[in-house]
């Protein structure tokens, strides 16, 4: 048996247990076995190692529900046509965008793409992010949507790092489909996904749902796919125009809708009913110079779920710190620090249907815990490129 007790420390569990002034946590077999004030402390545990913390935050190891991790290349040329007033928008349109790195990413085998992910990865766990979801969807043919998905899997293999995987097959429609979006979607998006789900490296399917991207009535047909085999949805939704994306996407109980700057309140009714997570991504909202905010008191008051995600991709979001958009959640769409945290732990779990196992410190859940040289959860979001983690700890390890 390995169990050990982590003690004089602040606890933000996450959990409705609340922050827990003076706590100790006891780890047993990877699994949080007890927790509470260290007064509180069982007997039975009082003999067991003891890791003195010294008065620092515990919280749960943050998650990152929304990343593009996988890709090849650059797309800095397009970060100056945008400073020249050139929008995203237009630039996708040109054949620019996304097909950019699908025509970089396509070149790379399997091997290079996770040479080239890893120091991202890495500058994720130095965030003290323990969990991260990884979309494919710089391939965009059956076989490089599948490398894509097969150097995911190989990530976790060389860190220790969870690493959910999401087929976005559905992200562009490449060149040899022009005009084709719905032959695309058939022979690749739904053919690809039986391909790869059947290679077991498909955890959910997402897709782009926008005027530059795939119809509702285009993504219904690859969630129709997806809900045969049993795989949970999610949805880019809402981020440059209003499509009625996260109606539909809560249609099919998706786990999040992310991006919603153009969410109306039709949209966050269908998602508090259904219980879809709200995946907010200021890194994007703050690269495309968007001046729309996702509708944060409307969905408040609805009681949806709120994550917060990185969107790490070379173009809409060259961002690869977690802690950075905590604090451009809370600067630019004015999350509370607590929602701020709540939505990179708890929802971000929510959002990757990983609820039970993961996201608040509580009996039963992992022992993913981070450890951070704050007195208090403000502390930790305020500062920018300040990064004050302390220890990661998982699965009771150090
Ligand atoms: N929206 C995004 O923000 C990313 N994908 C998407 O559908 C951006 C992808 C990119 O620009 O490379
Ligand atoms: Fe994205």
């Amino acid at each position: 048996m390995d169990a050990r007790v982590f003690q004089n420390c602040r606890i933000a569990s996450q959990s409705p247990q609340g922050l827990i002034g003076n706590g100790a946590l006891v780890a047993e077999n990877g699994r949080i076995r007890w927790l509470g004030a260290a007064v509180d402390l069982p007997d039975e545990f009082r003999a067991l190692p003891t890791r003195d913390l010294d008065g620092r935050l515990m919280t749960p190891a943050l998650i990152d529900c929304h990343t593009h991790l996988i890709h090849a290349g650059s797309r800095a040329a397009e970060f100056l046509l945008r400073q020249q007033g050139v929008s995203y928008a237009e630039i996708a349109r040109q054949g620019g965008g996304i097909m950019a790195t699908v025509t970089a990413t396509r070149a790379e085998d399997v091997e290079s793409l996770v040479a080239a992910a890893l120091p991202r990865l890495d500058a994720l766990i130095g965030d003290g992010v323990a969990l991260i979801e990884v979309k494919s969807g710089y391939g965009l043919s059956i076989p490089a949507e599948i490398a894509m998905l097969r150097a995911a899997r190989r990530l976790a293999e060389l860190r220790p790092v969870r690493i959910t995987t999401t087929w976005l097959a559905a992200h562009a429609v490449p060149p040899e489909y022009a005009g084709r979006p719905d032959a695309y979607i058939s022979e690749v998006a739904i053919a690809g996904l039986h391909a790869a789900h059947a290679r077991g490296l498909v955890d959910a399917v997402d897709g782009f749902c926008e005027n530059i991207a795939f119809s509702p009535a285009q993504i219904a047909r690859l969630f129709d796919a997806a809900t045969a085999l049993g795989l949970p949805v999610k949805l880019h939704a809402e981020q440059l125009s209003n499509q009625g994306a996260s109606a539909l996407a809560a249609s099919y109980g998706a786990l999040s809708a992310d991006h919603l700057e153009y969410l109306d309140d039709r949209g966050i009714a269908e998602m508090a009913a259904s219980g879809t997570v709200a995946t907010l991504l200021p890194g994007a909202f703050y690269t495309l110079g968007e001046t729309r905010r996702p509708p944060i008191t409307a969905l408040r008051a609805a009681g949806v779920p709120i994550a917060i995600a990185t969107d790490a991709n070379p173009g809409s979001a060259p961002l690869y710190s977690l802690l950075l958009a905590m604090n451009m959640a809370a600067t630019l769409f004015h999350l509370t620090p607590d929602e701020a945290l709540l939505g990179v732990t708890r929802n971000a779990a929510l959002a990757l249907g990983q609820a039970a196992d993961c996201g608040t410190l509580e009996v039963g859940k992992r022992a993913d815990l981070a450890v951070w040289d704050v007195a208090e959860v403000a502390e930790l979001v305020y500062r920018m490129g300040a990064n004050p983690l302390f220890q990661r700890i998982i699965g009771g390890r150090e």
